[in-house]
């Protein structure tokens, strides 16, 4: 009795329904108030990066802004040769020789020297204001093969396990993939890019790199074309949930994110791949 005395005396419990609209109105007219006061959103690349760890606040002094690059003279441009005018019909037949493979063998070991060509051609590729925001880390070393591995399948477990939507797990069935990794330590060759998603200049501020992820997956698509010339297989990975460690194994700076592990070497004898078709010119070309 006492309580429904207290709710028919109380005004904002009698009118609740007003009092829930007054604070929805108050809610819109602060958010419209404060978009307002901010003025328009300066649109900023760092913006775009998903992580929310990437999202850096480069300060901006505006009366001493100078490039990052020299400003100099244009120079001539030299065109490459198109030696071959085959060349792009032989580059398809090249790369359309690429399989993923997830079963490599340890002997023989690659010549440094031909991963190292790889690497450079890698870094030839075009980048946000020439910023070249990658790097490559080799790994040859059984025993940080093996610590990559442990890391590695250890995530993974949880997220075949729990993490991936089961969806997920479905389609990749296929595949014949697990949380098994024999892969990482039986590879000649493990490399992790990473992207950098600032850099420094050389008075140690702060410089953008501006879309750093786009560039640093360009420069890892030529990688996949140079190892692919030189008769080296490989596997694009992308271990979930294993960067931060990943990166503090090999001791890495914290603007630099792992974007791709790729075991890179021969494939083990009898070798399977699964029995995929690609999509038709038509599929994917759209003329106007
Ligand atoms: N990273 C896991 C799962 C995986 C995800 C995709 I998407 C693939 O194309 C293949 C595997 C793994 O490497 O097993």
């Amino acid at each position: 009795m006492e309580v429904e005395e207290l709710i028919s005396n109380s005004k904002v419990l009698r009118n609740w329904p007003s009092f829930i609209i007054g604070l929805g109105l108050i809610w819109i007219l602060k958010n419209v108030f404060y978009k307002w006061s901010r003025g328009p959103q300066r649109y900023t690349l760092e913006n775009r990066e998903e992580e929310e760890e990437d999202l850096i606040d480069l300060e901006d002094l505006e009366d001493e802004l100078q490039p990052a690059l020299e400003e100099k003279p244009h120079v001539p441009f030299v065109p490459g040769q198109n030696l071959n005018p085959n060349g792009a019909e032989r580059f398809y037949e090249l790369m359309g020789g690429r399989r993923s493979i997830r079963s490599f063998k340890s002997h023989p070991k690659p010549d440094l020297s031909i991963i190292e060509d790889c690497i450079r051609a890698a870094g030839t590729a075009p980048s946000g204001a020439h910023t070249e925001p990658w790097t490559y880390c080799v790994i040859e070393k059984p025993e940080v093969k093996q610590s990559i591995r442990e890391i590695v399948e250890q995530e993974e477990l949880i997220n075949y396990s729990q993490r991936m939507h089961k969806q997920w797990v479905t389609d990749l069935r296929p595949l014949q993939t697990n949380h098994i990794k024999e892969y990482l330590t039986d590879a000649p060759y493990l490399i992790l890019i990473f992207k950098q998603i600032y850099g420094f200049s050389e008075d140690g501020r702060r410089k953008r790199h501006y879309y750093n992820e786009i560039s640093t997956s360009i420069s890892a698509g030529i990688l996949l074309g140079a190892l692919q010339a030189a008769g080296l297989s490989s596997l694009v990975t992308t271990p979930l949930n294993c960067g931060p460690a990943l990166r503090s194994l090999l001791n890495r700076p914290i603007n630099e994110k792992l974007l791709i592990l790729l075991p890179v070497g021969y494939p083990k004898d009898g070798c399977t791949v699964p029995d995929l078709r690609r999509k038709s010119l038509s599929e994917i070309l759209v003329t106007f």
